[in-house]
């Protein structure tokens, strides 16, 4: 029979409409009358499914059948958030379902708000691997994300008084229709136990791992559709459950646990994401959950190798590339050494060719709190053959390639092991991942820089074509044209359809960046985005803020780092300032903030709550005339992004330089026609480069001069004392004016910021920042120059298209062949 075309797999609008209704009465077994929201939802999702479902089976017998190399992207976090609308418009259906919902007396966008967000990550790392599985499908790319699959993503946030308070999240309470199960690749996973030396088969020995306790992996796999709905990969997700198969002779020998404790414990394994960004706890479960889901994946790579290789290994790294993102999965190294050597009876040589030849490691961060390691005495217990792989690893390492480079030097041999000797023994997954690994890459050029020369000089020096930059990148699917559909519009009159693809051809837009006529156009769709979120802040806060005023948003994980204390002083300056002399010179402002708190970080949390502190005594004040709001979002995750980025004027992107490893929320924000307000730090310098230096405001210490003051002994003593406004600012925290009755509930921010000894250099770039707030106020006055910046910031951005950080990654490190399916 002949296969069906393209043109026959597309919907119409009657056709989506009676599916939606069929799947309606027959997969959710309900009516048109009695239908909830939520029905309909899953019900347009349903089918929306069929469409995918027969894209996928397609993509599968395609890389089936052409036995494709493939990327295998493995990630402890995968930050999705809702997929209806996305999938959608990756399909060309958007527009359909709309029609076709029309006439069913429904709105596509409320529909859409019924989707819980798959909120199975923390941060930037996390929605970073989701924009590139999104482009990895979109370019045709052979491609599979492996993951973990959380039954709690991060906490949902609430603020009661002004503080955090962390609730579970259960995104899958009452069923996703876009996972499926997949019982027929369940893995057994191995744990604990000990490592016999046996004799083998050939002669020689053997290692055999006898584990303590078994886990079952399952899959649930999560379709990928790309933009154009060619290629549908998955996201393959491990949930972990109680293993039927027990062996009780070696668990005997520990001890008896009853069968329900049992259950238990093996489903903790995936119950819920860690929510610590950037600090690492080093704790047993999350060792577990990494080995977890790094040894099922693998199993399941070595699976699909075999059905077509058998047991030859020869083409393995030819056709397994697996990228790792961060060190999360670098167990997946020695895992696999440990299944080539003894469960494959590959020599260690052969296996080690193998292995480096196939991994590449990502670094998302230089912050030494963030840089992995586990105490050998708990990777013994957990992982024993794992550690005695990586010793070998380790002393092969050391006794051939350092101690030919540095004959006889104990001092950098100390530096490069794997293992920190000291009180307590511990292995660094850094050094193993670039040992491991045949590329080691950063995330920004200044980033990728300094991985170089500051975190692995040495690895460097060593291996000189191992370190190299992939600058990170969004999907403009999601990031411009499902979340901002004005603006999409509008670029698709001026300069054609194709830049969701081919995000460079916004550049076609700086022509009109001096047009009166677009920069009404532009700046009407900015005023539309703007009142919407006027609406969603009043229903989440219940605070009214005029869509006259410029909009300041700073969205990101809480982090002194990020400096949402710089912002939050500033905002008390210019509350003084209003104070002061009601008549002050400046046009209104909200500052919006949107963030949440890793539970543990308690100095994050002090500076939530004196931010709603703030709002509440700044918006209740009428002195000042509404000329200052300050709104704290809660719950900030995905979709809310979705309503802030297109509303925001300017974007607060002020880390202390050479801390942000890249940013991701500066690309959405500048992209959507936002202004960065920012350091010279991540991919800031990228986005300047391309918008032009005129178009941001950029303030503050560089990487050299903050590497320069903290060499010459920073005290921020200094700038307390000889900036009168700061002081008062600062001195402000121990009072109650924010928070009556109670004085010193904010001290701790200033302490923090004075005898803590301010390791951010708050203080330092307090002035130019005070001075960079003014210029963009001065242009704000402007509405020409304002409009035509805000057009340039948008229309230049076309090198932060993920789609352009995977083809560099291809380019770099997978040396992929795109397949095409159809
Ligand atoms: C560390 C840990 C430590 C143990 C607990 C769980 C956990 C989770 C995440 C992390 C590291 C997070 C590193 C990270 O998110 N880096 C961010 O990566 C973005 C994508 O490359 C980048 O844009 C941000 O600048 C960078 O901070």
């Amino acid at each position: 029979t002949k296969k069906k075309t393209e043109l026959d797999l597309q919907l119409n609008k009657d056709q989506l409409k009676a599916s939606i209704v069929r799947h309606l009465r027959s997969t959710l077994g309900t009516s048109e009358q009695k239908a909830s929201p939520q029905a309909w939802w899953k019900a347009t999702a349903a089918a929306v499914n069929e469409q995918v479902y027969e894209r996928l089976t397609r993509t599968q017998q395609t890389h089936f059948n052409k036995d494709t190399r493939a990327i295998h992207y493995f990630s402890a976090e995968f930050l999705m958030g809702r997929l209806t609308s996305n999938n959608l418009h990756n399909l060309s259906l958007y527009s359909v379902c709309e029609e076709a919902l029309r006439e069913l007396g429904l709105e596509l966008t409320d529909l859409c708000e019924q989707e819980p967000d798959m909120a199975l990550g923390n941060g930037g790392l996390g929605r970073l691997a989701a924009c590139f599985i999104d482009s990895l499908a979109t370019l045709n790319y052979p491609a599979v994300g492996y993951g973990l699959h959380y039954e709690h993503g991060l906490f949902r946030q609430e603020i009661q008084d002004g503080r955090q308070i962390e609730r579970p999240d259960s995104w899958r309470e009452y069923g996703n229709p876009w996972e499926i199960c997949r019982p027929e690749s369940v893995q057994e996973i191995p744990l604990y136990g000990y490592v016999e030396t046996v004799f083998g088969d050939k002669g020689g020995l053997k290692k055999v791992w006898h584990a303590g306790r078994k886990i079952k992996g399952v899959p649930w796999d999560i379709p990928v559709v790309g933009f154009g709905g060619h290629t549908v990969n998955i996201l393959r997700l491990w949930e972990s459950r109680a293993s039927e198969f027990f062996d009780w002779d070696v668990f005997n020998a520990g001890g008896y646990v009853d069968s329900q404790a049992e259950k238990a414990q093996a489903e903790t394994i995936s119950k819920v994401l860690y929510p610590n960004d950037e600090t690492d706890a080093g704790k047993e479960l999350r060792l577990i959950q990494q080995y977890f889901f790094c040894a099922c994946s693998i199993k399941d790579i070595m699976r699909r190798y075999k059905r077509v290789h058998g047991s030859d290994f020869s083409n393995f790294a030819a056709q397994i590339a697996i990228q790792l993102n961060d060190t999360h999965p670098t167990v997946a190294i020695p895992e696999l050494m440990r299944v080539l050597v003894d469960e494959e009876d590959l020599n260690w040589d052969a296996a080690w060719t193998i292995c480096y030849q196939v991994f590449s490691y990502t670094n998302h961060t230089l912050l030494p709190e963030a840089l992995e390691k586990w105490s050998v005495n708990l990777f013994e217990k957990v992982l024993p053959r794992h550690l005695e792989i990586i010793y070998e690893i380790n002393a092969r390492f050391l006794g051939d390639l350092v101690e030919a480079k540095w004959p006889g030097d104990d001092v950098i041999k100390a530096k490069l092991s794997i293992i920190e000797e000291g009180e307590v023994r511990k292995v660094r997954m850094g050094n193993l991942c670039v040992i491991g690994s045949a590329k080691v890459n950063g995330v920004a050029e200044i980033h990728s820089k300094l991985v170089k020369e500051d975190l692995f000089p040495e690895f460097a020096a060593l291996w000189p074509d191992k370190m190299c930059n992939v600058t990170n990148g969004v999907t403009p699917r999601r990031w411009l044209l499902a979340c901002n559909p004005e603006l999409a519009a509008l670029y698709d009159e001026v300069v054609g359809k194709e830049w969701p693809l081919q995000l460079d051809k916004l550049r076609g837009v700086v022509k009109f960046a001096d047009d009166k006529a677009f920069q009404q156009q532009f700046m009407t769709i900015k005023r539309h985005n703007k009142e919407k979120l006027v609406k969603v802040i009043k229903a989440e806060t219940g605070i009214e803020v005029d869509a006259n005023a410029i909009f300041d948003i700073q969205i990101k994980r809480l982090h002194e780092y990020k400096r949402q204390q710089l912002n939050l002083i500033h905002i008390m300056a210019l509350y003084r300032r209003l104070l002061a002399n009601p008549d002050y010179d400046m046009h209104p402002r909200v500052f919006i903030f949107g963030s949440k708190a890793a539970p543990g970080y308690k100095l994050a949390k002090d500076i939530i709550y004196a931010i709603n502190k703030l709002a509440e005594r700044v918006n209740n004040d009428t002195r000042i005339q509404g000329k200052l709001k300050v709104v704290f979002m809660p719950n900030y995750r995905v979709s809310l992004a979705e309503k802030m980025i297109p509303a925001a004027d300017v974007s607060e992107q002020i880390s202390t330089a050479g801390y942000e490893a890249s940013g991701t929320g500066n690309m959405k924000l500048a992209l959507n026609g936002a202004i960065t307000i920012g350091t010279l730090d991540g991919a800031n310098i990228e986005i300047v480069e391309e918008a032009g230096a005129e178009h941001c405001a950029i303030f503050g210490l560089n990487v050299d001069e903050v590497k320069a003051l903290k060499a010459r002994g920073y005290n921020p003593y200094d700038f307390y004392y000889a900036n009168s406004e700061l002081k008062a600012v600062l001195d402000w925290f121990d009072t109650d004016y924010f928070t009556p009755g109670k004085p010193g509930e904010l001290s701790s921010i200033k302490r923090s910021l004075l005898e803590g000894g301010d390791p951010y250099l708050t203080l330092a770039d307090f002035a130019a920042y005070s001075e960079a707030h003014q210029l963009v106020d001065s242009w704000y006055r402007d509405p020409a120059l304002w409009a035509k910046k805000a057009i340039i910031n948008s229309a230049t951005m076309g090198k932060f298209n993920s789609d352009r950080s995977i083809q560099d990654y291809v380019e770099r490190i997978w040396k992929l062949e795109r397949c095409k399916v159809g």
